[in-house]
């Protein structure tokens, strides 16, 4: 892997270095909602405790200020249903034969039902103008939404993965991405379960085979591999005054 071409940043990962190109790469937020994050919720109402997810909001913060600060393309992503429940399959709406499920009233409004608080970004995710948010009615975020054509628009074939839960929607989408032809950095730091274990298995089976559906590594990593295009792009937004974060 030494024929790399310029401009394009390494970072150590599971199982070999991921080699990306900024302009070509986006930052994926999956589903940082109340509805997985918070008491209350779909997470809960399913028997989880949601406060095991929380870790992954901070280092999701930080790599999402450094994407913002790049103008990188950030998508986020929401899991939800509208209000009639016309685009809930009843199969996912009578699983787990659950006492209260999708489109029932719960503490932070009708659980998993687009509008509600529950159903919204966390406020320290929360997207900003510009930013792409896809609403997504399944578990993978190109199932049923105009994910592709948005990143294949924007000449987009590297993403980047941040979200909840590592088995289930990032899993799902990471692996939806793989079979696009997309090439996924999941990272670690800035993902979680409510199962630990299967947390910690599911960046393992993503990495196995020689990255067999996409790479894993710690945001830390990221963040250094970004850190010296920051100057560069504070020095060319003075430049050209075309404003941001200069
Ligand atoms: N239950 C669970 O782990 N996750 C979901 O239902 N959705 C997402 O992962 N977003």
């Amino acid at each position: 892997m030494n024929d790399v071409m310029p401009g394009t940043l390494r970072v150590p990962a599971n199982p070999y270095d991921y080699t990306f190109d900024v302009g070509s790469t986006a930052l994926v937020v999956i589903d940082m909602q109340g509805d997985f994050l918070l008491p209350g919720g779909f997470g809960e109402v399913l028997g989880n405790d949601a406060s095991r997810l929380r870790p992954a909001i901070q280092p999701s913060m930080r790599v999402l200020a450094a994407a913002r600060e790049l103008g990188m393309l950030v998508v986020h992503t929401r899991e939800g249903h509208l209000a009639d429940l016309s685009d809930c399959p009843p199969a996912k709406r009578l699983r787990g034969q659950l006492a209260l499920g999708i489109g029932d009233p719960g503490p932070m409004g009708r659980i998993l039902v687009r509008g509600e608080p529950g159903w919204e970004i966390v406020p320290e995710l929360a997207p900003i103008a510009g930013e792409i948010v896809i609403d997504k009615p399944g578990k993978g975020a190109f199932f049923a939404t105009p994910l592709d054509h948005v990143l294949l628009s924007r000449g987009i074939s590297s993403l980047l993965v941040a979200g909840v839960t590592t088995e289930v929607c990032v899993q799902t989408t990471v692996r939806e991405a793989n079979d696009r032809g997309y090439e996924c950095l999941v990272l670690a730091d800035c993902t979680a379960s409510y199962y630990p274990e299967f947390h910690e298995a599911t960046l393992a089976m993503l990495a196995s085979q020689g990255a067999i559906a996409g790479w894993v590594a710690d945001s830390a990593d990221l963040l250094a591999a970004l850190a010296p295009l920051a100057p560069l792009v504070r020095r060319m937004r003075r430049a050209f005054a075309v404003g941001g974060a200069a």
